[in-house]
């Protein structure tokens, strides 16, 4: 018989609500929600694609040990016996700094993982950790962090009630929004036109978004920084100013207009490829609107001023008079209760950086990692402490970092590696033992991470649908018996007295809080009070009680814990986003760090770059509406049709390289090249191409019979491993100088 069942996407930032119609341990049909209050029933093609990324036969579900260059299918005693026998003896001869993580993008998407890789990699004790930030979001995390204390302090573009939204390298029609969690992203940008509000895109290519929008201007890869100081410019310029009462809780304010000074619209224009007075009537439309807001993403992130080009949407915003008000840029208030909710309101220990640097190239460790650009050169430069095992879970950096060759190279020489994937792809082959992960159907969902970055405050949880099949392990399960392994504890230690070991921490932590709900209870108290829960739902549970609207145990009856959650079907809504400034503040000085130190030390870089580059052909980066980074193509609803990992190219520059539409070029930069297919279209700016990454499945041993037939190019060959954003580390995929040849 049919049934249906509730899940949230667990694909994109949008956590869509999806209903579910199964017979059996098959699903049959999958919609968009209607009844869920923060997405109404909008779907995209990846979630319709739910049903057959849970049914694809290539999805791994057994333990894989490879051997003489094979896989084969193994126990799970058999693999973790494996993995304490080398881990172990790594740790032994080497050190514990000689095993690495990496933790892709879907650990932040997935519950069981999101809450016990913490433990995990602190049990590793290793300074070398990387993840998928450090070419993604980064650099918002460290603006964040300086100026208003935490990484995920990161202002909201209140989408739904503004008057005014600059788009700057973001396509959010086709990633569905990032760093902004808003389900329907298309309907809230032309629900913002039909009350009378205006969109502007920044691209250099005319996207989906563009096209919406009521203007679009393209703009030189990489010179956003130039262009959003002479906004800031022109605003002192011509008297636009208007910080209003924000004023009181900023410190270094009247730094900026010395800051902005030497950059007038028209001493960028040429840089930026941009009308200087086009850039002053942005200027002043932003400053004449009602309320505006400036939404920055992957383009401003992973380019040469990721720094700079994330934290000046935030000076406009403090300028304008639109930071923390109803339609500029406000602060989500998550129920689960992330630190700029605990301790102090208005004050903290704000960010802290530089405790550890890089072996090789003496990067700062930042948020406890290093920039995986420099992964490759730790694992492949020998020496003390040089990386020698690796353990992957959820990452495909082969596919999705830079310089993927050499790092595809360095993988090859460790001595272990150990991946927790749902895939044996270009990565995982890697390994020595894969462990596989669940169908997340199998597995009960809450966003932590997106729903504090959410431009509306809901809790929406949805439990799992089909239980873990009998002999595999959860998840968490896996990390913990993990845990177990790099703390010393063996193969196969007690994995409840584990858990609760982990739970304990937690609840310590906080009972000691002077300002928590729970200051002064007892540990075994809230323990008690929270069976008979176990895994993540007990730690969800304990987060939504201890939040800021949690039921403190007790302490304030009418507040939510995760059986509210349940009970209220669709999920708590706590209202639109409010004021939070000051009560949301950790730093130090209790004040809004408006010239962060992150940002001052690299003004000198951007000045030094204002005469560079304005020949020259710059490759950036695109996504596909039915596409997820690297992992969603094995799905053959969403590979059909054309072949997508093709390299568009304006007419007029295909000309003047003798290329034509469909023909392969061979593409080069200074670390690699490729050979990919032209497509010729007036969508990109001159002077610019652009490739989509995650592509190039054509590595052998992979096993992903559909992904492999739709192979692709791998654009991270050419993207450069030692081109960082120099404050973040973030790498910069955006805007590599190639040169281009027919083949
Ligand atoms: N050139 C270029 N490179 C880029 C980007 C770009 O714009 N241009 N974008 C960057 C960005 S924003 C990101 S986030 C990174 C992504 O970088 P990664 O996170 O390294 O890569 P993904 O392609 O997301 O791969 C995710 C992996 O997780 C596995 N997986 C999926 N679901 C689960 C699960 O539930 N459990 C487990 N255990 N495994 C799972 C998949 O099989 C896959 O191996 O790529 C970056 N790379
Ligand atoms: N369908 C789909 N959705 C996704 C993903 C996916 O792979 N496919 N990935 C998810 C992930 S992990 C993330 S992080 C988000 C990313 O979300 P978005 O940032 O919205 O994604 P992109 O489509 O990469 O948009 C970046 C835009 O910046 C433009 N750009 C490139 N260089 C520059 C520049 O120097 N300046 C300016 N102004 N623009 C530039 C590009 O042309 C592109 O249109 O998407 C998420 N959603
Ligand atoms: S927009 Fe994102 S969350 Fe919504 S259905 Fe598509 S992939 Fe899932
Ligand atoms: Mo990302």
């Amino acid at each position: 018989m049919a049934e249906q069942h509730r899940r949230i996407c667990p694909f994109c930032e949008a956590t869509c609500g999806l209903l579910l119609t199964c017979e059996g341990r098959t699903v049959t049909r999958v919609e968009g929600d209607k009844a869920d209050p923060f997405s109404k029933g909008f779907i995209c093609p990846k979630g319709a694609a739910l049903a057959d990324f849970d049914a694809d036969p290539d999805r791994i579900k057994t333990p894989l040990i490879r051997e003489d260059g094979e896989f084969r299918e193994a126990s799970w005693d058999e693999a973790f016996t494996y993995i304490d026998d080398q881990l172990a003896t790594i740790k032994e001869r080497h050190g514990r700094k000689a095993i690495a993580a990496y933790a892709g993008n879907p650990s932040i998407h997935n519950l069981s993982l999101v809450t016990y890789i913490p433990g995990l990699l602190k049990a590793l004790a290793s300074p070398n950790l990387f993840s998928a930030s450090s070419v993604d979001q980064v650099p918002k995390q460290l603006v964040a962090a300086a100026m208003f204390g935490t990484g995920l302090t990161v202002p909201i573009p209140d989408i739904d009630r503004t008057d005014y939204m600059l788009i700057i390298g973001a396509n959010p029609l086709v990633s569905n929004g990032s760093m902004m969690t808003a389900p329907d992203f298309g309907g809230r940008l032309k629900a913002l036109q039909a009350r009378g509000g205006r969109i502007v895109v920044i691209d250099p290519r005319f996207t989906q978004t563009a096209k919406l929008a009521d203007a679009h201007y393209t703009i030189r890869p990489g010179s956003d920084a130039y262009f959003m100081f002479a906004l800031v410019h022109t605003l002192y310029e011509e008297g636009l100013v208007k910080t209003g009462t924000l004023a009181e809780h900023c410190n270094g304010l009247d730094e900026l207009e010395e800051l902005a000074k030497d950059y007038s619209p028209e001493a960028v224009s040429e840089r930026c490829g941009f009308d200087a007075a086009v850039i002053r009537q942005i200027a002043r439309d932003i400053a004449a609107a009602p309320t505006a807001t400036v939404y920055g993403r992957i383009g401003t992130c992973t380019q040469r001023f990721g720094t700079l080009a994330s934290w000046l949407p935030d000076v406009i915003h403090i300028l304008t008079g639109n930071m923390d008000r109803e339609g500029g840029a406000m602060f989500t208030r998550p129920a689960h209760g992330p630190g700029n909710t605990k301790g102090e309101p208005g004050k903290g220990h704000g960010l802290r950086t530089g405790r550890r640097q890089s072996r090789v190239r003496g990067r700062d460790e930042l948020f406890g990692e290093y920039p995986v650009a420099c992964m490759a050169e730790e694992m492949d430069t020998p020496g003390e402490d040089q990386i020698r095992a690796l353990i992957t879970i959820a990452g495909n950096p082969v596919l999705s970092t830079p310089n993927s060759a050499r790092l595809d190279a360095a993988m090859a020489g460790l001595d272990f590696m150990v991946s927790l994937d749902v895939y044996l792809n270009e990565t995982t082959r890697h390994a020595h033992v894969i462990l596989p992960g669940v169908s997340p159907l199998e597995g009960s969902h809450y966003d932590l991470a997106f729903s504090q970055l959410a431009v509306h405050n809901y809790a929406r949880y949805t439990p799992a649908i089909f239980p873990v099949p009998e002999g595999q392990l959860d998840e968490w399960e896996i990390l913990l018996r993990l845990m177990g392994v790099v703390a010393g504890m063996g193969s196969n230690a007690d994995l409840k007295f584990l858990d609760t070991m982990v739970m304990t921490t937690l609840i310590q932590r906080e009972v000691a809080l002077p300002t928590s709900k729970i200051f002064g209870r007892g540990t075994d108290e809230i323990l008690e009070g929270l069976t008979p829960r176990v895994g993540p739902d007990r730690m969800l549970d304990f987060m939504l009680r201890t939040g800021p609207y949690g039921e403190g145990f007790g302490a304030d009856p009418d507040g939510v814990s995760l059986n509210k959650v349940i009970a209220s079907g669709t999920g708590i809504d706590f209202g639109p986003l409010q004021s939070r400034i000051p009560q949301i503040l950790r730093t130090p000085s209790g004040k809004i760090e408006v010239v962060p130190q992150c940002v001052a030390k690299d003004m000198a870089r951007l000045r030094a770059g204002l005469a560079e580059n304005k020949n020259g052909l710059l490759l950036i980066g695109r996504r596909h509406v039915r596409s997820n980074n690297s992992w969603l193509h094995n799905i053959p609803m969403l590979v059909k049709g054309k072949d997508r990992c093709t390299l568009t190219i304006h007419p007029d520059t295909a000309a003047a390289h003798g290329l034509i539409d469909g023909a392969p070029a061979k593409v080069r930069s200074r670390v690699g090249e490729v050979t990919v297919p032209v497509e010729v279209t007036d969508t990109i700016a001159p002077g610019v191409v652009s490739m989509p990454h995650g592509w190039g499945h054509d590595y052998s041993a992979s096993q992903m019979g559909v992904a492999e037939a739709h192979a692709g190019v791998n654009s991270n060959i050419l993207t450069d491993e030692l081109e960082l954003d120099e404050p973040s580390g973030n790498a910069v995929l955006c805007g590599i100088p190639v040169t281009i040849e027919s083949v």
